[in-house]
């Protein structure tokens, strides 16, 4: 291919049909027909940087508006002699339709343009074009005045490097409307840069007199940067999935994860966005879906009680493909939807074994990415409940009514407030007693909550106390969840310092988890710990929490001074409201236990694991991760 030589070109016919048919060649007269024709030339300066032979691609929109320049310092087009014709092969390819070694040999031709004809159809549609190529140390220039040469190929002096150029100003006899729109150009300049990494695109805008230049060594991979910056997108791992494949199709991929809600791929073909997707994009969520679901599968990470649903998969995905192929076929109203059926296959399976081997050496990010989804899954379900929650709340009342058995505090800002979710009446009527009634809020609940595990919302809020408590809260749930609309800075599960107890707080912390996670990881959920002794040594008073804080006191505090008094709880109703208010309430010299998620994959699958046996230790595995947490002083 790098051996080009006269004798390569094909010539089929000359100018006369596509002066007579442009629509056939170009798609249509009107602007896109238009710029259809910078693009045929682009492409070409384009091959020749991917094919290796040019770094630096100009582009100039001259003052007129209506012509431009396009240059490269590729090889130069050939100008030695054609055999059969007798004319440069320069000429040839400017004059003759489907004309090129290019196109009918190995080395592909890669533009997207309609039938990729090319040059000689830019040419046929311009009332003057002229082309200079630089070439052996000799600059020859050969113009064209609606696809005719004018005069012959000339010497036009000695040439440094190597290059060509093409000047030409389409037929306002054939175009309505002959001005070139900068946005346009300035985009599809840009996203040659991204899609050819390294390449230098420059724009000089003579009509705005500006000039850019777009760069980029990393490809894809800094376009991938700019969307998720415009964007706000925050990712959920730090590396992105990148995939270069080489070959037919030659096919280019990012992928990554964000916390956005929405899907976001762009996807281009020979370097042409196909904003309407296509096969190809079809093929990319098929294979990116099955890799996840495999890798999903083999590390048995599958959640319980939800089933994973393509949506999930795609939701906050952002990323970019292109693909290079043969014979692009466009469908649809703006000709932006790939059609070949065969690029479904091809970039299935390319994505589909790369993005999971990825996977499987990358575990950090691999769970990062599939704690992701499982959210995504939790919260549609959660959703559809939450969406008929709202819409029977505000049909029953305009405003959101607070259940009655909530004693709310009176005063303070919402961030020094506080809601205390009690366990039984008869602690809720302590904790009501001893509370700060300015800044603390007190809901009870009746015996035991709900396990919540596997539920949908909507079974979960036909519990009454559940309902109660996230009208309480005042934030939503499911994809109404408003952190901004939380009624309390903070919320504090106040529950016996039994194992009954124990287990009441495991099924609250397994309901927030499950259908109010932004609450749990926003850090506004609290253990309140409750002593379950008193100890009195002489004057002095002890609270233990658990037997073994009871039996650390009694060491360090019992020596010596008489007989100890030990006093057991049998539940936070039987505390006074004084000494409720001193050991588990007062801010001042209580001890909270901060809620923290640290490995969203980890909770989940021991939640799973856990509800439905033993509370102890479910209890147990949620103390143990709550006191990793940082332990709090208030
Ligand atoms: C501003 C537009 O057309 N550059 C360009 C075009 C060609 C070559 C180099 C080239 C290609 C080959 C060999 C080859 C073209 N060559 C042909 C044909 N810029 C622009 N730069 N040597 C030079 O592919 O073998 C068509 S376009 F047909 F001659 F090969």
């Amino acid at each position: 291919m790098s051996n080009y030589t006269a004798k390569d070109i094909t010539v089929l016919e000359g100018l006369d049909p596509v002066r007579k048919r442009p629509g056939m060649y170009i798609g249509g007269v009107g602007t896109t027909g238009l710029h259809h024709l910078v693009w045929e030339i682009l492409d070409n300066a384009v091959d020749e940087a991917m094919n290796g032979f040019a770094s630096n691609i100009v582009v100039t929109l001259h003052a007129d508006g209506s012509s431009i320049t396009i240059s490269d310092d590729g090889r130069g087009i050939p100008v030695d002699m054609h055999p059969t014709t007798k004319k440069s092969a320069l000429e040839v390819i400017f004059t003759m339709l489907h004309a090129g070694g290019k196109f009918e040999h190995g080395s592909y031709k890669t533009a997207g343009g309609l039938h990729g004809v090319g040059a000689s159809v830019v040419n046929a549609l311009s009332t003057e074009l002229r082309a200079s190529v630089k070439r052996d140390g000799v600059l020859w220039e050969l113009a064209f005045r609606r696809g005719k040469p004018v005069g012959a190929l000339k010497k036009a002096g000695p040439a440094r490097g190597t290059g060509t150029t093409v000047y030409f100003h389409p037929d306002p006899t054939i175009f309505p409307k002959v001005e070139f729109e900068s946005a346009t150009i300035r985009e599809r300049l840009e996203i040659v840069s991204y899609i050819h990494k390294g390449v230098r695109v420059t724009f000089d805008n003579e009509v705005a007199r500006t000039k850019e230049v777009f760069q980029h060594e990393e490809g894809l991979g800094d376009y991938l940067k700019k969307i998720l910056g415009e964007r706000g997108a925050r990712p959920v791992h730090d590396m992105a999935f990148a995939l270069n494949r080489e070959g037919d199709p030659r096919l280019d991929l990012v992928l990554q994860w964000t916390e956005a809600t929405d899907e976001h791929i762009r996807s281009y073909v020979n370097g042409i966005p196909t904003g309407s997707g296509g096969t190809h994009e079809t093929g990319l969520r098929a294979g990116f879906g099955k890799a996840v679901r495999n890798y999903i599968e083999t590390h048995t990470l599958s959640p319980k009680g939800v089933t994973l649903a393509a949506e999930d998969i795609r939701e906050g995905l952002t990323g970019v493909l292109s693909v290079f192929i043969q014979e692009p076929q466009f469908q649809g109203q703006t000709k932006d939807r790939l059609n070949n059926p065969e690029l479904t296959s091809a970039v299935d399976s390319a994505v589909r074994p790369a993005l999971e081997h990825w996977l499987n050496h990358n575990r950090s990010v691999a769970e990062a990415i599939v704690a992701r989804i499982i959210l995504a899954a939790r919260a549609r379900e959660a959703s559809r409940a939450a969406q008929a929650e709202v819409t029977r709340k505000s049909a029953t009342s305009g405003r959101l009514n607070l259940p009655g058995k909530l004693s709310d505090c009176t005063g303070a800002g919402r961030d020094d407030s506080e809601l205390f979710v009690v366990e039984g009446d008869s602690a809720g009527g302590s904790a009501k007693q001893g509370r700060d009634r300015g800044r603390q809020a007190i809901l009870p609940l009746r015996g035991k909550v709900m396990n919540t595990e596997g539920l949908s919302l909507a079974k979960v809020l036909e519990n009454k106390e559940l309902a109660d408590l996230v009208t309480a809260l005042g934030c939503g749930m499911g994809k109404s969840f408003d952190l901004g609309r939380l009624r309390y800075g903070k919320v504090i599960i106040l529950a016996d310092a039994d194992s009954d107890g124990h287990h009441i707080a495991t099924l609250l912390l397994t309901f927030l988890y499950r259908h109010l996670p932004q609450l749990m990881t926003s850090g506004k959920v609290f253990l309140a710990q409750p002593p379950l002794y008193r100890i009195d040594i002489g004057k002095d008073t002890f609270w233990a929490l658990d037997d073994a804080h009871r039996d650390r006191i009694l060491n360090q505090h019992g020596n010596g001074r008489g007989h100890p008094e030990i006093t057991r709880f049998k539940g936070l109703g039987e505390m006074m409201p004084k000494v409720l208010w001193e050991t588990t309430l007062n801010p001042k010299t209580r001890r909270l236990l901060r809620v923290e998620v640290v490995d969203q994959i980890q909770t989940d699958r021991v939640i799973n694991e856990l509800m439905g046996k033993d509370a102890s230790a479910r209890f147990r595995f949620i103390m143990e991760r709550a006191e990793e947490a940082q332990e709090l002083d208030v």
